[in-house]
């Protein structure tokens, strides 16, 4: 036996304490070569990403999600624009959105210090991980990490970011830089959030809506920085297991390393990451604003044996403390209320008292 060989089956045996675990999978992969994945991130064989040309699952390669183009979206062909977001929430979920207004160099500034923040030693790090869901920052691993039996393949770096000046003073002061870029980032992601969601209630037929932007520019935001190191066994595990977002929408940066998997007639269909594009998707809150038009769709990350990959998700909403119902504008007779009216708290509580599962939150929130 090769001393690799004896080193993994050494560290293959189910002797990690569960306290390193918690410590996340960078830390997991620093402390030796790791030529397995440990058996706490094996899925059941059924919730495996499968790659076999012979599966149903299979991938459709040719899929392109639909591109909106921001800067026609401002201008004279706003109409078109409008119908061909209508249909990209209505028929993906998704869409990339290209031509914006966040310069190429905030987001490689984004990207690269969130990078060099998990690129940090474990001791710094670890000064933001708690279990707490409420902390203003917090520093963890997997899905829902107190929670999920079989872990996934992630470190994220969570931080709340409105109002700005209350949550600032909490964010990691290192890198150095790493307040000053991440907080020019979110303000321009807030104010891109602001111009797409008056352009999303425009395409469902709400053009009267400068209280509803008030509400949300006054709505919470929510950043996610992403993390996944190269996995020994991509197969075995995934970087993240489907799931909707809660929120209204999400704005998403991403390397050039693909990962992102939606779900489309009932395959999962890769996102082709397009150099300095977000890509936007409708959260649990605009399908039920939305009464159910435009659908918060499932989505999962793939991990690869080759090379990390790193997305920060911008989660938008309504304020913490406000209730989301379907928009009254667009509930009546023909088209009766189809969702529950719900709360952050219900959310916290739903979450807490389970395994988070697929879409089991807004599943739970459907009137039949
Ligand atoms: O890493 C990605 O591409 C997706 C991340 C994601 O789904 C999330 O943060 O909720």
């Amino acid at each position: 036996m090769s001393p690799a060989m004896a080193l993994n089956e050494q560290r293959s045996k189910d002797d990690i304490p569960e306290s390193q675990y918690q410590k996340g999978v960078k830390h997991l992969c620093e402390k030796g070569p790791l030529l397995e994945v440990p058996k706490k991130y094996i899925l059941p064989a059924c919730e495996r990403p499968t790659k076999s040309v012979e599966d149903p699952d299979v991938v459709k390669p040719s899929l392109k999600l639909p591109i909106i183009d921001f800067a026609e979206l401002l201008g004279p062909k706003r109409p078109q624009v409008l119908q061909y977001l209508a249909n990209a929430c209505q028929q993906y979920g998704f869409f990339q959105l290209v031509n914006h207004c966040i310069s190429d160099d905030v987001m490689k500034s984004m990207t690269d210090v969130c990078g060099r923040f998990f690129d940090q030693s474990l001791e710094e790090r670890a000064k933001y991980m708690t279990t707490d869901m409420r902390a203003p920052v917090r520093c963890g691993t997997s899905f829902s990490q107190t929670k999920d039996t079989v872990l996934c393949w992630r470190d994220f770096l969570k931080l709340l970011c409105h109002p700005l000046p209350d949550f600032l003073p909490h964010w990691p002061t290192s890198p150095v830089d790493f307040r000053k870029v991440v907080a020019n980032y979110a303000e321009e992601t807030k104010h891109l959030f602001l111009v797409l969601t008056e352009a999303i209630l425009e395409s469902l037929g709400i053009t009267e809506s400068k209280e509803e932007l008030e509400e949300f520019g006054n709505g919470s935001q929510m950043m996610m920085a992403n993390f996944y190191p190269p996995c020994p066994q991509p197969d075995l595990t995934l970087g993240m297991p489907p799931h909707s977002d809660y929120g209204f929408l999400t704005l998403l940066l991403q390397d050039d390393v693909e990962g992102l998997q939606i779900q489309y007639q009932d395959k999962w269909v890769t996102v082709q990451p397009i150099p300095n594009a977000f890509v936007v998707n409708v959260g649990d809150h605009l399908e039920i604003y939305s009464n159910g038009k435009y659908k918060s769709i499932l989505h999962r990350v793939l991990v690869n044996e080759a090379k990390s990959r790193l997305s920060v998700a911008s989660l938008h909403s309504l304020p913490f403390n406000c209730t989301v119902r379907p928009s009254p504008k667009l509930v009546g007779e023909e088209n009766p209320k189809r969702y529950m009216d719900t709360d952050f708290g219900s959310f916290l509580a739903y979450v807490s008292s389970r395994e988070p599962n697929k879409k089991d939150f807004l599943e739970s929130r459907k009137l039949q």
